[in-house]
C-alpha cells in the first residue's frame, strides 16, 4: 500500500472482503455546495449508500494523508473551511502531501486516490470538461485526462453547459474513454435532461454498467467509464432558466477576468446565486440519485470480481 494513503478500517474492511465500495468526492462538499448544506447532502449521500448495500468512501487529502473514507468529523471540518480548502487536482498532489496540508478532491483526485486503495465506482454530481471559448483558453480540465488513464468508473449527472459539451464529447472520444448515458441515448446536462448531444451507449441496468465496466478491465484497457445518469423528471430545472443564468455567469467571469481552477467554483457559485435555492435542491437531488445507482452498480461489479 502507498505510504501516503490512509483508509478508513470500515473501508478497508470491506475492500479485504470484497464488499461493495463506493468514492466520493470532497471539492464538492468544499467548493460546489454551501455550509451547512455540503456537510447534511454529505452525510445523506453517504447513507443512501448504506442504504443501498455498500460502504461510503469519501475522498479528500487531510494533513498531507490520501484519505479514502473520511468520519463525519472530517467531512464537517471541510465542509465548514469552504473554499478555504485548495481544490486539489493531480498537479496539487505533490506540495499538499510534502507540506502535510489539506486539500478537497476534484474528480481527478478522488479517482486516483480510489485506484490506489482499489475502490473501482465512483459518485458524483458532475464533471469538469472542455471550457467554453477553449479554443484560446486552454481551459481544458484534467478531469478528462484522468478518466483516460485510471480505472475508475465516474457516475455522474452529465456536465453543465459552463461547459462545451460537444467539445467535451470529442475530447473523451479521443481519450477512448466510453460515455454511457443511464436509460438515456442523450448526455444529461446536470440540471436538465437533455443537451441535444448524443451519448455513446445507452445502458438501462446496474448489472450491464458493471459487466461493460468489468470486460474493459479485462481487456486490459486503461483508464475509466463515464456514467451520465439523469436528474430525475420531478427535480430537473426549466432549460431556459438555467441557461440565462450560466450565460450570464460566464459574461461576468469574462469581465472579471477569472481564469484558471477559480473559473468552475466561481461559474458555480454565480449560476447557484442567480438561480436561488431551486438550482441547490436539484444538485442536491442528483448527488442522491446518482450515489444509488453507484451503490447498486458496485453491488454488481463485487459479483464479477
Ligand atoms: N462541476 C460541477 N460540480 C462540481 C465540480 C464540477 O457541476 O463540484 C468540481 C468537481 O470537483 C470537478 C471540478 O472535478 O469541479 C473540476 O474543476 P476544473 O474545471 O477546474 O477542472
Ligand atoms: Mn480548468
Amino acid at each position: 500500500m502507498n505510504k501516503h494513503l490512509s483508509i478508513s478500517p470500515e473501508v478497508a474492511e470491506a475492500l479485504a472482503t470484497g464488499k461493495p465500495v463506493v468514492a466520493l468526492e470532497s471539492t464538492i462538499i468544499s467548493h460546489g455546495m454551501p455550509y451547512p448544506q455540503n456537510v447534511q447532502t454529505a452525510l445523506k449521500v453517504e447513507q443512501t449508500i448504506r442504504d443501498h448495500g455498500a460502504v461510503p468512501a469519501t475522498i479528500a487529502i487531510i494533513g498531507g494523508k490520501l484519505k479514502a473514507g473520511c468520519t463525519p468529523e472530517e467531512i464537517e471540518y471541510l465542509g465548514k473551511q469552504g473554499q478555504k480548502v485548495t481544490k486539489a487536482s493531480r498537479r496539487d498532489l505533490p506540495v499538499l502531501v510534502a507540506r502535510k496540508a489539506d486539500g478537497a478532491t476534484t474528480v481527478t483526485t478522488t479517482m486516483i486516490i480510489a485506484a490506489m486503495a482499489g475502490i473501482k465506482v465512483f459518485a458524483t454530481g458532475g464533471i469538469g470538461g472542455v471550457h467554453r471559448g477553449a479554443e484560446t483558453t486552454m481551459d481544458i480540465s484534467a478531469d478528462l485526462e484522468e478518466l483516460a488513464q485510471t480505472p475508475v468508473m465516474v457516475i455522474c449527472a452529465g456536465a453543465k453547459s459552463i461547459l462545451d459539451l460537444g467539445l467535451t464529447l470529442e475530447y473523451l472520444e479521443t481519450k477512448g474513454v466510453p460515455v454511457i448515458g443511464y436509460g438515456t441515448e442523450e448526455l444529461p446536462a446536470f440540471y436538465t435532461r437533455h443537451s441535444g448531444f448524443k451519448v455513446d451507449y445507452r445502458i438501462d441496468t446496474p448489472e450491464e454498467l458493471a459487466a461493460a465496466f468489468h470486460a474493459k478491465q479485462s481487456l486490459g484497457l486503461k483508464g475509466g467509464m463515464l456514467v451520465t445518469n439523469p436528474i430525475p423528471e420531478e427535480y430537473s430545472m426549466p432549460a431556459d432558466v438555467i441557461n440565462t443564468a450560466i450565460d450570464q455567469a460566464i459574461d461576468e467571469a469574462n469581465r472579471l477576468g477569472i481564469r484558471g481552477k477559480e473559473s468552475t467554483p466561481f461559474l458555480l457559485a454565480k449560476v447557484k446565486e442567480l438561480t436561488g435555492g431551486d438550482s441547490l435542491a436539484a444538485n442536491i437531488q442528483l448527488v442522491l440519485n446518482n450515489a444509488r445507482l453507484a451503490a447498486l452498480t458496485a453491488g454488481c461489479l463485487a459479483k464479477l470480481d
